[in-house]
Order: C-alpha cells, then sequence, then structure tokens
C-alpha cells in the first residue's frame, strides 16, 4: 500500500494535489506538510502535520515512522521572490531538493516528485517550441536552482536507484489558492482583479508570450507521470511539458469576451527581464511519446472556469 509525503501542501499546487492524491489512494494515506497552515479541507479530510523539509533529521524521522513510499516535494522560493533574496532562495530551494533526495536514499520512501520549471532556460535557448535537450543558461537564482535540482534528481536516480520524477512546468494558473512570487503570476492575478474591480495593472508587457497551464492538467498529468510505468521513461531530469501558449494582451482579450468593461494598463517591473529569459513555447513531444501527456484547457475554456470560479469564491467571502 502506498503512503505518500506531500511536503509544502498549502501552496499553489500543493493545495490541489492533495485532494486528488487522498481520492486515488484513501485520505489517510497522504500525509499533508507545509511549514504554514493548509487549506481548511486539507486539514480536515487526513493527516496534516507542520513539518520544514530544512530539518533533516525531522524529515528522515517523519518519513520512517509513517513509513512513506512516495514524495512530492513541492516546496520553493518561486522566481521572482527569489530575485530579491537570490542567497536564502538558492539556500532553501537546493536544501529542500538535497533533504528529500538524501531521506529517499536512507529510507524505503524511493519514488520521488520535483518540480521543476521552464525557469530551467535562458537568454540563449530557442525561444520557440524549445527542444527538451537545447542550450540551458538560466540567468535567475529560481531557474540555476531549477537546473542544478535536475542534475541531482538524475544522479541519484543512476547513482542509488531512487524513482526521481519531474516536470519543466509552465506558469500555472489556479483559483483555489493564488501563487506566491513568480513571474507567471500575473495570470492569475489578472482574474481575481477582472472580478473585482474590472481592471488590471500588469507587471509584464503587453507582448510577452509565455507558456501556461490551467491547474487541473498540471495535476493530471503530475500523476500521470507518476503511475507511469518506469520502463517507459526516457528522461530523468525533467520533462517539458507545453500547456498553452499567450500573452497578457491575448488573455486580456479572452476575458474582455466575458467581461466586456474590463481593461488593462501595462508597467514593466523587474519581472519583465526573467519573463524575457524564458521560452515563449514549449515542445513536450517526449513527454507526450513516453507517458501520454496531454492537456484538455485551452485558453476560451481556462478563461471562462477562472472567472466564474473565481465570482463564486469572493461572492462566498463577502457574505
Ligand atoms: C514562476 O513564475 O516563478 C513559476 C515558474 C514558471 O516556475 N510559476
Amino acid at each position: 500500500m502506498e503512503k505518500i509525503l506531500v511536503i509544502g501542501s498549502s501552496g499553489q499546487i500543493g493545495s490541489e494535489l492533495v485532494p486528488v492524491l487522498r481520492k486515488i489512494y484513501g485520505n489517510e494515506n497522504v500525509y499533508a506538510t507545509d511549514i504554514k497552515d493548509p487549506p481548511k479541507d486539507v486539514r480536515k479530510n487526513g493527516p496534516f502535520q507542520i513539518l520544514d523539509v530544512i530539518d533533516y533529521k525531522n524529515l528522515l524521522h517523519f518519513i520512517v515512522g509513517n513509513k512513506i513510499t512516495q514524495i512530492y516535494n513541492l516546496a520553493a522560493v518561486l522566481s521572482g521572490n527569489a530575485e530579491q533574496i537570490p542567497l536564502q532562495a538558492w539556500d532553501i530551494n537546493m536544501k529542500a531538493l538535497m533533504n528529500t533526495l538524501e531521506a529517499a536514499h536512507q529510507s524505503k520512501a524511493k519514488k520521488l516528485f520535483w518540480p521543476s520549471s521552464i525557469a530551467v532556460f535562458g537568454p540563449t535557448t530557442p525561444r520557440y517550441n524549445t527542444p527538451q535537450l537545447t542550450v540551458m543558461e538560466p540567468n535567475t537564482v529560481y531557474g540555476i536552482s531549477k537546473l542544478a535540482g535536475e542534475r541531482w534528481g538524475e544522479y541519484y536516480h543512476k547513482r542509488y536507484g531512487i524513482d526521481f520524477r519531474s516536470i519543466r512546468y509552465p506558469g500555472l494558473i489556479s483559483y483555489k489558492t493564488e501563487p506566491g512570487g513568480g513571474t507567471t503570476d500575473y495570470a492569475v492575478e489578472i482574474f481575481f482583479d477582472a472580478v473585482k474591480k474590472n481592471y488590471y495593472r500588469c507587471f509584464l508587457k503587453k507582448d510577452t508570450a509565455l507558456p501556461m497551464m490551467f491547474m487541473d492538467d498540471a495535476i493530471n498529468n503530475t500523476i500521470n507521470l507518476m503511475q507511469a510505468d518506469q520502463k517507459l521513461l526516457s528522461v530523468r531530469s525533467a520533462y517539458n511539458i507545453a500547456g498553452i501558449s499567450f500573452t497578457p494582451a491575448n488573455l486580456a482579450n479572452e476575458i474582455k469576451k466575458l467581461k466586456p468593461d474590463f481593461s488593462i494598463t501595462y508597467k514593466p517591473d523587474f519581472r519583465q527581464a526573467i519573463a524575457d529569459s524564458w521560452p515563449a513555447s514549449i515542445d513536450d513531444s517526449i513527454a507526450q511519446k513516453d507517458w501520454g501527456m496531454k492537456t484538455n484547457f485551452d485558453i476560451i475554456k481556462m478563461v471562462q472556469l477562472m472567472l466564474e470560479k473565481i465570482e463564486i469564491k469572493l461572492k462566498k467571502g463577502n457574505s
């Protein structure tokens, strides 16, 4: 029987991944942990504990004590925040991964998911339809830590047999928990501001195309990768996955179709340089071939659902 540990369960991905994992493996078999309090349903429906992944002894103790077999380590300082505290962000991102890899090596929790990012690419990478294998010279702290993490994951796989699996997530779009400190966060903020104020001031230029993905697609693909037969996996660093590529102007136009009074202005900040160093679109043919990577949400379907759900959420919050 699988016993699953989710580290960083209160964050944007964790708060949506935990309920889906609990449906598949049983509430009592999915241990949610974070240094922050979780959403209500995560605490109510199964085990939750405050756990700091930076504390190696405690982490190993938790894994061994609860007979954990699989780990999802989602803890990270994202790109925008990392640029404000470069050394601290490097320490946190690397320590969080290295502690988990080592704990997997020293315990029976041999299967490990860790998210990589499109941030592993840099300004010298081909920007359109970026291939799986290509030039990688990231120039952000977050990107450097993600690229180093991919290399360490593959190393632990080859050297110690850890079943390390990873995805280079594009920007993730969700309504349940807002992201914190990323460059692609504009594509979530815009919906909340559209519902609250009918107006959004965007921190990227109108024509900055970036790859994005709706959270349901990201969660389904993460679980599909984790459930795929080992023999099918040709990549033990991290897989490219594409999602949908659009600019802030494209997204604003889609929102305007449903909210004709919505308006947007552009005031690029330091995150523009980060976005300019990342791909505009991604080639994910290897993920499609190896483990059947696929998505269900295009921009139209995603915009409809985001606006609908955020309207309900904000109404509930105000009532
Ligand atoms: C960020 O913007 O930092 C993240 C990412 C693309 O990994 N959303």
